[in-house]
């Protein structure tokens, strides 16, 4: 890791309260599957693809809801799937879903479709009021206090002036049948070279992700700052979880233009690659040709590991770094999370990839996990995210 040369630090970083709550097992050690959102011209279908190589419905989408009445809307919500518990009372353990809905005053409902045979949406938090903006925040899905539900983390976008914009970092946590108020957990200011501070969202990306292995979600910033003179062309931060609240942190990894990174040209996954409980950074990183580089900086216990580490070189063999998105998830069940490739095809629809990670830090070759060709499935239509089977 490094620290920030020529900079002085803002905040005191908070004490960390690492080691004061037991280690408790990952949240997602169920069965994975593909939540799918897709675009319908009155709303929206939520699918639901198992993941888990074991499953005999290995590859084969269901259809979970029709979301077409109650103005639902895909270019209007945002859709995550999770483990919220037994929303309904009649949940099967199958992935529940957070519906993030924009209102018309422009402020935002969260809605969780259980899992099971009761799908109807429950409205979990109301935040039409109080200066929430759909738009100007983000909803995150992790676990944040450990114990096993998921909470949600929202991000909001905080301007004190034109050059000095803040994100403030909410978290509202599952009481298991409803989102409690929402509590700040950080007020978080990334530095820039040329200016106060960047623009979330547009100039820092924001994750969950358990980077030390304690149970709880740490947040995980990635910036990328384009001054003059400065060399690092991507930054990720890790905001350690202190219980209460997400650390300031002034230490960063990252990497260098003149070594081919780029913010604008990469995306970012947690997952625990490597298989010892602390999750791992892995990065997408788009190729000259079209194609990509998949690394991965390892979780270290209080960071991620400043060299990252090649795991998959896809710069041949069709593969689009535009046309396709990469999401987490242990497909084979062997501790050690795979990174799953949906990808466009020609024809209309996508593929399902499985990139099973080996315990010697490559992703084997992939293999074709689901074939969504036909059947009315557009990649540019639909979203995706992974969701696990848990017990109930
Ligand atoms: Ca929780
Ligand atoms: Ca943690
Ligand atoms: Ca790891
Ligand atoms: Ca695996």
């Amino acid at each position: 890791m490094r620290r920030r040369p020529g900079l002085v630090l803002l905040a005191a970083i908070a004490a960390l309260a690492l080691g004061a709550s037991p280690a408790t097992a990952a949240a997602d050690d169920g069965e994975p599957a593909l939540g799918i959102a897709h675009l319908l011209p009155n709303g929206m279908n939520l699918w639901e693809v198992p993941l888990a190589v074991e499953d005999p419905g290995l590859g084969t989408p269901q259809l979970v809801t029709s979301l077409t009445t109650g103005g639902f809307s895909y270019a209007y919500s945002r859709t995550e799937t999770g483990d919220f518990g037994d929303v309904t009372g009649t949940d099967d353990g199958s992935p529940d879903w957070l519906v993030s809905h924009r209102q018309p005053n422009g402020g935002v409902l969260l809605w969780v479709v259980g899992g099971g045979p009761d799908t109807t949406p429950r409205l979990w938090a109301d935040l039409r009021g109080g200066g929430w903006s759909w738009d100007a925040s983000r909803q995150l899905v992790g676990d944040v206090n450990g114990d096993g539900l998921d909470d949600v983390v929202s991000v909001h976008r905080n301007p004190l002036s034109a050059r000095d914009v803040r994100a403030n970092v909410w978290v509202h946590l599952n009481t298991g049948t409803g989102f409690a108020a929402p509590a700040l957990w950080a007020q978080l200011s990334t530095v820039s070279m040329v200016r106060l501070s960047l623009e979330p969202f547009s100039q820092v990306r924001y994750m969950l992700g358990d980077v030390d292995g304690d149970g709880r979600d740490d947040l995980v910033t990635t910036d990328g700052d384009t001054a003059v003179g400065w060399p690092f062309a991507l930054r990720h931060f890790v905001h350690h979880n202190t219980g209460a609240g997400f650390a300031v942190n002034d230490s960063f990894a990252g990497g260098l233009a003149r070594e081919g990174w780029s913010f604008a040209a990469s995306r970012e996954l947690m997952a625990d690659v490597t298989g010892d409980g602390m999750e791992d950074l892995v990065t997408v990183h788009a190729q000259g040709g079209g194609g990509i580089l998949l690394w991965v900086r390892p979780g270290s216990g209080s960071f991620v590991a400043d060299t990252p580490v090649l795991m998959a070189d896809l710069r041949t063999g069709g593969w689009s770094y535009a046309s396709s998105r990469q999401v987490a998830a242990d497909v084979d069940g062997d501790g050690r999370d795979d990174v799953v490739s949906a990808h466009d095809q020609p024809g209309g629809g996508m593929l399902l990839w499985a990139h099973r990670s080996h315990e010697n830090r490559v992703f084997e070759e992939p293999v074709v996990l689901g074939d969504l060709r036909g059947g009315g499935w557009d990649y540019w239509s639909s979203r995706a995210s992974v969701g696990h089977r848990t017990a109930v």
